[in-house]
């Protein structure tokens, strides 16, 4: 059975002021407006960073105290807390990084506080705890030996999951993957590629499989170097390593992250693979929008019109998802790039998941093989076919688009 995705938002969206590097702000909204958005439209859940609801240096009487009034105002909208986020980023003390600092003291400046979130997260009910190393990277003085500095990040990682672990803390702790920005030019484990690696590296224990995991921002923190975050998505998902929400918003390709709504800039297509593939792997999670309203919204109604958009874009391409898996020409296509494969295919790949036999399975393969020119005679047109089907699907012109598909082997 279909099972629509639910929804969460970061609050630091709520009260984004607009401003960019260039520009001040353009509106200040109060958090209740968006809170009250979000139970308008649907988001269920809110996620913070530490600060976003206390300095850096609040006491911690301060802290609890806001701990209890951010708990008791999200509840008035009927909403939960998601996720809790440390901010090791913002203040000017992790200038060099944060966990990855070259300097020692201000590694044990980001461990205090990252350790100081992993209690928050707790008593907040968080369900994930989120670490966007923003600035453990490099812009370009390359101040330390780059191995040894992922090793830093991901180290400092594992003590605060050690910390929580030890503390009896059930949240899953996750990365947030994102190559560029505030760092000019690369940060550690800045893809999903790399952080998955990395965290197979650094946490080889049993005890930790499925507790530490990737959360990509899609299409923001993929389509921003260019790429198609869907290949990214099938990685994660095959090595399991694919936390349970993803980032989702508006993206212009090749830029710095736009964070723009959902759709804005970005591709239909890519969003609707990233959408249909997460179905299509019944992956359980949540759709948590990290994306603001346009600097050129001032006021409560745009706030809300963005909530509303956000929620709209997503069910859209659920709508989409649905159409594409009942679609018989759809299902034409599919069938023909999902053959099955013959018994000497098969037995080379068993083979290999046995550890043993490949040679004389890959021989049995070589004598039943015909030759490279018949394999070239094979009829791929199915995959262009796909393409158009697709489009006719995302712009809602399938009906009168399934014409072109008369007298082909696609037909209806
Ligand atoms: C920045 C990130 C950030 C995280 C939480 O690009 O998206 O907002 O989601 O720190
Ligand atoms: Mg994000």
């Amino acid at each position: 059975m279909f099972q629509p995705y639910q929804f969460s938002i970061g609050g630091w969206c709520l009260v984004s002021e607009g401003s960019d590097p260039f520009g001040e702000p353009t509106r200040d909204l109060p958090v209740e407006v968006g809170l009250e958005g979000c139970a308008e439209a649907g988001i269920k859940f809110v996620s913070f960073h530490d600060r976003d609801l206390w300095d850096d240096d609040a006491s911690e009487k301060k802290i609890e105290q806001k701990v209890e009034e951010t708990l008791d105002l999200v509840k008035q909208y009927d909403l939960s807390v998601y996720n809790f986020t440390t901010n090791l980023f913002s203040n000017t003390c992790f200038r060099s990084g944060a966990l990855s600092s070259p300097f020692p003291q201000v590694r044990e400046a980001a461990i205090v506080k990252a350790c100081r979130s992993m209690d928050v997260a707790a008593l907040m009910g968080a369900k994930n705890m989120i670490f966007w190393g923003g600035r453990e990277g490099s812009d370009g003085a390359y101040e330390q030996d780059t191995g040894l500095g992922l090793k830093r990040y991901i180290e400092g990682i594992k003590i605060c999951v050690d910390y929580a672990l030890e503390k009896g803390y059930d949240y899953i702790v996750t990365i947030e993957t994102k190559v560029y920005e505030p760092r000019l030019l690369a940060s550690y484990a800045g893809t999903g590629s790399s952080a998955s690696s990395a965290i197979r590296k650094f946490f080889p224990d049993p005890k930790y499989n499925g507790r530490i995991l990737i959360n990509p921002e899609y299409p923001q923190h993929v389509a921003m170097l260019g790429l198609d975050p869907v290949f990214e998505l099938g990685q994660l998902l095959e090595e399991d390593m694919l936390a349970p929400f993803i980032h989702f918003g508006g993206q212009i390709p090749a830029r710095m992250d736009c964070d723009l709504p959902p759709g804005v800039g970005s591709s239909l297509t890519a969003d609707f693979m990233i959408c249909n593939l997460l179905h299509e792997r019944n992956w359980d999670g949540i759709i948590e929008f990290d994306c603001r309203p346009m600097r050129t919204t001032t006021a409560a109604e745009g706030m809300k019109l963005f909530l509303k958009h956000s929620v709209g874009y997503w069910k859209m391409l659920e709508k989409k998802v649905n159409i594409y898996d009942n679609d018989p020409i759809i299902s034409k296509i599919k069938a023909e790039l999902t053959q099955t494969e013959s018994a000497e295919l098969k037995s080379v790949m068993s083979a290999v998941h046995k550890g043993t036999g490949v040679v004389k399975a890959v021989q049995a393969l070589t004598k039943s093989f015909t030759s490279f020119e018949a394999i070239s005679e094979i009829n791929t047109d199915a995959i262009e076919a796909h393409i158009y089907r697709v489009l006719q699907i995302l712009t809602g012109t399938y009906e009168e688009g399934a014409s072109i598909f008369e007298g082909t082997r696609w037909s209806a």
